[in-house]
């Protein structure tokens, strides 16, 4: 029944794109330079914002909820109808790598969310120093994922490094599944 929905959207050229990550990742700089709007004046999301974005003739309506430890739990609220899941990691934040591999682990088993494609933002490339692709990769033990068809893209907020390839990512994937079903 899902699947009939989801196609059905779909073929109306709208997906549901969830963005979510640990706070200060970077989530709502990226929506907010994919709108762009300036980039200087971002304040941590408390709770979720909305932003529809067209982008190939799709309509894009992407959440983005907030990824404080106390918000996470709410994050659940959030899966219905998810065509894409958007991972965004920071990756200039080392510390919080291992935390960032369980939160990604602990989503990818909600059943709500299995039919969703999943794509990994490793952002804050602008800065140096910072993990690469492949680090993140490994840390995050994208190898592993089986059930979720994903990529990872090294991208930047600031200066908009591979944003639009992202979801460019997104919006063929889902073209390619309504031939799929
Ligand atoms: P969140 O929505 O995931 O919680 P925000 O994260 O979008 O609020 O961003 C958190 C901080 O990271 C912000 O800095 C923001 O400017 C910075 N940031 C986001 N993306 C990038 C990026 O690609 N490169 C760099 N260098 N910084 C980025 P402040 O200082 O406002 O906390």
């Amino acid at each position: 029944m899902l699947s009939v929905l989801r196609k059905a959207r779909l073929k109306d050229k709208e997906m549901r794109i969830l963005m979510l990550g640990l706070d200060n990742a970077g989530k709502t700089t990226i929506v907010k330079k994919l709108m762009n709007e300036d980039v200087n004046t971002v304040s941590p999301t408390l709770g979720f914002i909305i932003q529809t974005i067209d982008y190939e003739g799709y309509r894009l309506n992407i959440w983005d909820v907030g990824g404080q430890k106390t918000l996470r739990s709410y994050w659940r609220n959030y899966f219905e109808k998810t065509d894409a899941l958007i991972w965004v990691v920071d990756a200039t934040d080392r510390l919080r790598i291992d935390d960032c591999r369980h939160e990604l682990a602990s989503l990818l088993v909600e059943e709500r969310l299995m039919g969703a494609s999943l794509l990994v933002f490793a952002n804050k490339k602008d800065v140096g120093g910072c993990m690469t692709d492949e680090e993140i990769q490994k840390a995050l033990r994208l190898d592993d994922i089986k059930t979720h068809k994903w990529v990872i893209l090294g991208c930047s907020a600031i200066t908009g490094l591979l944003l639009k390839e992202g979801l460019g990512w997104v919006v063929q994937d889902a073209k390619d599944r309504l031939f799929l079903y």
